[in-house]
């Protein structure tokens, strides 16, 4: 039955071609297969476009800027990603698009499409940029790192490439930085970034974290629309959907019930803001984050799902989890509804967002920014959701 979703995970790997890229971020002078009308191939989509000309890129006179999207795992770094976008437009400066950081550097480019963020605003590649902009106008030796720091800690280092991912971060784009300076005011004061840090003598800033706050502003939200996954994650994914439920409507559910958030839902009862609790409560005025919907019991998970499944009679429930799936719980407490319980447990974490943004209805955990990405892309397209503990 997974026999073809198998053959497409294989598919996509191939088509990835991860054996050129690391060939390409080992040797920069070589970017891609180059063919023998002079054309490139790169990455995933590029390898499709065979014979299509690499543009070149023009310099943009307002500035760019960079950053490593450093702060914990997908999630974080895609609630990050969003505010750094809202920061380079604000800014009006091209963002160069981060590499994900997992234990290796992926390329913007490999899982979300490059065209749909600009329309938002002008974007390049990062390696992009080190490859045809950096050699002339942001060489080695004229590298400054950007970082914050306290007014009254005057002896504040930056450490740009200090501990991990930071270094490997940058290490694998092949930079390093000559240069630091300090800044004391918020990403919110647009003007004192373009006074204090005018393109002509700041034409790149390089940040050590993303330009932006986590959990995320409520207002930067919408900006999900311009993520939209590449067929590395929609072939296999839709295989999985078809194959698996033929068509027919599924109820999307995510458990984060491993030991890690248990233990950091141990004293959230009654704190106003928690991780991405936000994404609930920011909608209900006054309330805050209970233990409930941050660790749900196992009643909780059940008694939700009947409910989402009595009132779509869907007969399937997608399970993606960090931890314990609950499969035959969930199975035997909906035995009489004759549903059918289906978990992937898949090798790239960003399936089972594709898979949950797909559902016809999702429950998930407002404590856990993993929820908020299907959050707000099912909310991009009017899709309906829900989370634990919140009626
Ligand atoms: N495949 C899969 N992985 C998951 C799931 N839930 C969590 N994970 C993994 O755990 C990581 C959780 O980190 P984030 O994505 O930053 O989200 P978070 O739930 O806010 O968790 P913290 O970073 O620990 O606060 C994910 O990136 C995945 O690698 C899931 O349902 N399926
Ligand atoms: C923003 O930057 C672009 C590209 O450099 C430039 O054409 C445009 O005039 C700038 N807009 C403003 C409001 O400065
Ligand atoms: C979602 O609903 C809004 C408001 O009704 C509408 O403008 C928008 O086009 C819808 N989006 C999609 C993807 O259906």
């Amino acid at each position: 039955m997974y026999l073809w979703f198998v053959a497409a995970l294989l598919f996509a790997g191939e088509l990835s071609g991860e054996s050129e890229l690391e060939a390409a971020e080992a040797n920069p002078e070589v970017p891609g297969v180059v063919l023998d009308n002079g054309a490139e191939v790169f990455g995933v989509e590029g390898a499709l476009k065979v014979g299509v000309a690499k543009p070149r890129l023009e310099w943009d006179p307002n500035g760019y800027v960079l950053f490593c999207p450093c702060m914990g795992r997908f999630g974080n770094q895609a609630e990050h990603f969003l505010g750094g976008l809202a920061f380079a437009k604000a800014v009006n400066r091209t963002l160069a698009l981060p590499p994900w950081r997992t234990d290796r550097n992926v390329p913007f480019s490999e899982w979300f499409k490059v065209e749909p963020l600009q329309s938002y605003h002008r974007v390049v590649s990062m390696e992009a940029f080190l490859e045809q902009l950096a050699p002339v106008h942001w060489p080695p030796g004229r590298r400054k790192g950007y970082c914050w720091r306290n007014r009254r800690d005057t002896n504040a280092k930056c450490g740009m490439k200090e501990g991990n991912p930071f270094g490997p971060f940058w290490d694998h784009l092949g930079v390093d930085f000559d240069e630091f300076v300090f800044y004391e005011f918020t990403y919110q004061q647009t003007e004192a970034w373009t006074k204090e840090f005018p393109p002509s003598s700041h034409p790149v800033l390089a940040f050590k974290g993303a330009p932006a706050s986590f959990p995320m502003k409520a207002a930067h939200r919408q900006l999900q629309e311009f993520l939209q996954w590449t067929s590395t994650i929609t072939v296999p994914g839709q295989d999985f959907i078809q194959t698996t439920f033929q068509g027919r409507p599924y109820i999307g559910i995510h458990l984060r019930n491993g030991p890690d958030f248990e233990r950091a839902c141990a004293n959230v009862e009654g704190t106003s803001n928690f991780m991405a609790s936000p994404q609930c409560t920011d909608i209900m005025p006054g309330r805050t984050v209970t233990h409930k919907m941050c660790f749900p019991s196992r009643e909780e998970i059940l008694r939700k799902t009947k409910n989402a499944i009595l009132a779509t009679r869907a007969k399937f429930v997608f399970v993606a989890t960090d931890n314990d799936p609950l499969v035959e719980e969930l199975e035997q407490h909906l035995k009489s509804l004759k549903v059918k319980v289906h978990h992937l447990n898949p090798h790239l974490p960003q399936l089972d967002l594709y898979i949950l943004g797909q559902a016809q209805h999702f429950i998930g955990n407002c404590v856990s920014s993993f929820t908020s990405f299907v959050k707000r892309e099912r909310d991009v397209h009017n899709r309906t959701s829900s989370f634990w503990g919140v009626d």
